[in-house]
């Protein structure tokens, strides 16, 4: 349907057609990054899952592969669901993951390549012994998924967990193995929290509070804390926390238990569920995936015939300068694909103005933007305003005195379609600021069947820092971070008018009392290659 194509984006990884849902196993294999995915490859719609596989040098351009996975045993013949890599000290790739069996138990299964020197790793063999595990007693049949990668006891086990639910609280699993064909549950969990409901998708990896790299799952010790994140089912995020993990009880303390998981913070306050870290052995970095779905309606996936994108893959690290939330940037490997830039300098924008950048067409672009606030309506403003939030303001129409400002994307030339991403800063009764960062989706589209809230949170910002943001447009999805990291909103957009050459962006303030300087260079950014596999293609 030529009419919606636009809508496909030019430089995130999705399928062809039809249906993907959560990122599973990612990994570097002898030199290819490997993403597979949850996948219907029969509607535009969740069902009949199974697993599709891609292959990549570099995260950005793929070549699709057969799928890797079908539903072909009693064991997951109900779905091939989630599930995760872990490499072996001696190069040997596990896979776990869930199956939905033939009476919709979830099990766990092992898989691992037909031909370990297969770069591509495009057979896979599920283990003639599978399930290699079933719900234990007092957990639901249906309340046990998501195997994660294993990570290294100093007992000289493999360790891993696996997301349920006991009543309404959230829990985590813990199995010890040493061939990933038998286990040995721990007692007691990794953690849980009441009132989160089934945790989906479990993550837990460390990061260092000293060094920017990433860290191999095993890693343990001195200058590390511990993340858990859990795929929320009840509300559809994937909140995570900073704690401390001990392994000689297999349990994890949040650093702050009001930052607790699925009650504080969450990797992006848009669209993006089910992610998955991996530890990528080649740029020693932890690169997080996330499903970004659709948010207009099931019939006009249908109509499209496809549904969902994956993020653009992040680097994730603690922010050493807060030490309290993560820091998630896009993959350099992204900025290979920047084509011309142009810079704006020191742009004044008034109250209740709008300034249009000439960027040419905006449909594919890197946005790197500063603002500065004016700092005598910073000091002289009476308003004090401590309880804003986005997602409970009017959006970018609600006035303030230092705020709304930041960007319009997506825009038409008559700004009757535009997507504001933007900081809101507000004075605290104790004459503090605080920075909130949000997208508004109310007047991103003519249509009426696409979602129009406001997408937002808190942001960190510390002494001296200026406010900067980072936002990637591609056709029909915005992903914007805010200082450097600290806080990301994934948003999709359907415009009628604001298409291709149609297609604008602009500068806005909405504040009432200060004047903003923003400071911005712009990329156009080139589609990647995402090519379909054929048998007789040479590499
Ligand atoms: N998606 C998979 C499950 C997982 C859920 C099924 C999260 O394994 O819990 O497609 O989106």
């Amino acid at each position: 349907n030529s009419m919606l194509s636009w809508q496909r984006t030019a430089f995130h990884f999705q399928p062809e057609k039809n249906w993907m849902n959560d990122p599973n196993g990612p990994v570097f294999y002898k030199g290819w990054y490997h993403f597979f995915y949850q996948y219907n490859p029969h509607a535009a719609v969740w069902g009949d899952i199974v697993w599709g596989h891609a292959v990549s040098r570099d995260m950005i351009h793929w070549l699709h592969l057969p799928l890797a996975m079908v539903a072909d045993q009693w064991y997951d013949i109900n779905g091939v669901w989630t599930g995760s890599a872990t490499i072996l000290p001696d190069g040997q790739l596990i896979m776990l993951y869930t199956g939905s069996t033939d009476k919709h138990v979830q099990v766990q299964n092992l898989a691992y390549p037909a031909d370990p020197n297969d770069p591509l790793l495009i057979n896979w063999v599920k283990y003639s012994g599978n399930p290699v595990l079933v719900p234990p007693p007092g957990i639901g049949a249906r309340d046990f998924r998501d195997p994660t990668t294993a990570w290294y006891t100093s007992e000289g086990k493999w360790r891993i967990t696996i997301g349920s639910k006991v009543n309404k609280t959230g829990v985590s699993l813990i199995y010890d193995t040493e061939d990933f064909k038998t286990y040995n549950m721990i007692d007691g969990m990794l953690h849980g929290v009441d009132g989160t409901g089934m945790w989906e998708c479990v993550d837990f990896y460390p990061v260092s509070i000293i060094a920017e790299n990433g860290l191999d799952t095993s890693i343990n010790g001195q200058g590390i804390k511990h993340v858990v994140k859990a795929s929320l089912d009840d509300d559809r995020h994937d909140y995570y926390a900073i704690g401390t993990y001990d392994e000689k009880t297999a349990k994890w303390v949040p650093d702050n238990p009001k930052i607790d998981v699925g009650i504080g913070i969450r990797y992006d306050y848009g669209l993006f569920y089910a992610s998955k870290t991996f530890y990528d052995q080649n740029k020693k970095r932890r690169v997080l995936w996330g499903w970004v779905g659709e948010s207009d309606s099931e019939a006009a996936d249908v109509r499209k015939g496809w549904a969902s994108l994956q993020s653009i893959p992040r680097t994730v690290a603690l922010d050493q300068k807060t030490g309290t939330n993560l820091i998630q940037w896009p993959v350099e490997e992204v900025e290979s694909l920047r084509l011309t830039s142009k810079n704006f300098d020191n742009v004044k924008v008034t109250p209740g103005s709008v300034v249009p950048l000439d960027v040419g067409t905006a449909t594919q672009l890197d946005i790197l933007a500063e603002f500065e606030l004016d700092k005598d309506a910073v000091h002289n403003t009476a308003e004090t305003n401590g309880e804003f939030s986005c997602t409970a303001s009017g959006g970018a129409a609600q006035r303030g005195a230092l705020g709304p400002f930041g960007l319009l994307v997506l825009a038409d030339e008559s700004l009757t379609e535009r997507t504001p991403v933007y900081f809101y800063v507000v004075k605290g009764n104790d004459g503090k600021l605080k920075t909130s960062f949000c997208t508004d989706q109310k007047r991103s589209s003519q249509a009426n069947d696409v979602n129009k809230i406001i997408y937002g949170s808190f942001v960190p910002v510390l002494d001296g820092e200026k406010l900067s943001l980072r936002i990637l447009v591609d056709h029909s999805i915005v992903e914007s971070f805010a200082q450097g990291g600290r806080t990301c909103i994934t948003s999709r957009v359907y415009p009628t008018k604001a298409l291709y050459g149609d297609a604008r962006v602009f500068l806005f303030n909405n504040a009432t009392e200060t004047s903003i300087t923003g400071s911005l260079k712009v990329w156009q950014m080139n589609s990647a290659f995402i090519r379909p596999f054929s048998n007789n293609r040479s590499l």
